[in-house]
């Protein structure tokens, strides 16, 4: 069976319910998806006959032009989001065989999954809240299989402007957390964005917190369990990172529920699981 982690990487992931695997993709595979969010936001552009200068492709500068875009009118950074999910060099590293060899090593299984509707290419704005992940763990908003994982990629260089996520170190060892689907401070973020943990304050004061920050082509593969957040972006440039999500088709509870998929499948967390949403 193929290693990707080494033995000191699977540990830290065992005990943190996270690891940062530095150059873990190959430029070959991150900059045709640069590449090809730099075509989309030139099209969008030229579509709605905007004059905003667009240097030619560099994987440093591969979204100039997109501050410009959204400021002009923001419902335009919306089209370029759905439309970046759909760049074949996208699609497929979300089906990598680097991706399946890390699933069969870290969940010791040979029924690697892929979530449908689990993957996709954040976009997170300078000052911007709505779509800011406040704190949570991914399998109430993913379900799937309770041993699901993200890998989860920047393609900007990371830096504490950017808001990079951050951890509660070793949260995945303290199991599902309830949560209310409705936040009192941000009533207008809606699905898996309202998900709020009930007692949030205590529940992640206990542990320590962590943010990396990485470079485009590491790798922080995170257990659907462990309890992170978005940081804030008070920089002038856009956090654009990737998330690929993967799932175990033989652990018990995932397929006692059919391996079923919550909100990005239409689906309601309180008709699978009523035990984890409190009123
Ligand atoms: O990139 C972020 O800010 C948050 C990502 C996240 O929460 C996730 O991928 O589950």
């Amino acid at each position: 069976m193929s290693v990707p982690l080494t033995t000191e990487q699977l540990e830290a992931f065992q005990r943190d319910g996270f690891v940062v695997v530095r150059g873990f993709y190959e430029a070959a595979e991150i900059e045709p998806i640069q590449c090809g969010i730099h075509a989309i936001i030139g099209l969008v552009m030229e579509e709605q006959g905007l004059t905003i200068e667009q240097p030619p492709f560099a994987p440093e500068n591969f979204d100039d032009g997109f501050q410009e875009l959204i400021a002009h009118d923001r419902a335009l950074g919306g089209r370029v989001y759905d439309a970046v999910k759909q760049i074949p060099a996208f699609i497929r590293l979300v089906a990598s065989t680097k991706h399946e060899a890390v699933v069969r090593q870290v969940r010791a299984t040979d029924q690697p999954a892929i979530a449908a509707g689990g993957y996709g290419i954040r976009i997170d704005n300078p000052q911007e809240e709505k779509f800011r992940a406040g704190w949570h763990q991914d399998y109430p908003a993913q379900i799937r299989s309770l041993d699901g994982l993200v890998f989860w990629s920047p393609l900007v260089a990371m830096t504490p402007e950017f808001g990079p996520v951050e951890f509660c170190v070793g949260s995945h060892r303290d199991g599902l957390a309830p949560v209310q689907e409705i936040d009192e401070a941000n009533p207008d973020k809606t699905g898996a964005y309202g998900l709020t943990l009930v007692d949030e304050e205590a529940r992640v004061a206990k542990y320590k917190k962590t943010a990396p920050l990485t470079e485009p082509g590491d790798l922080v593969l995170v257990d659907f369990l462990s309890l992170h957040r978005s940081g804030e972006n008070i920089s002038d440039r856009s956090r654009w990172s990737l998330q690929f999500r993967w799932f175990n088709f033989v652990e018990p509870t995932g397929r006692k529920l059919g391996w079923t998929g919550a909100y990005a499948a239409g689906k309601d967390l309180r008709a699978v699981h009523p035990e984890l949403v409190v009123d």
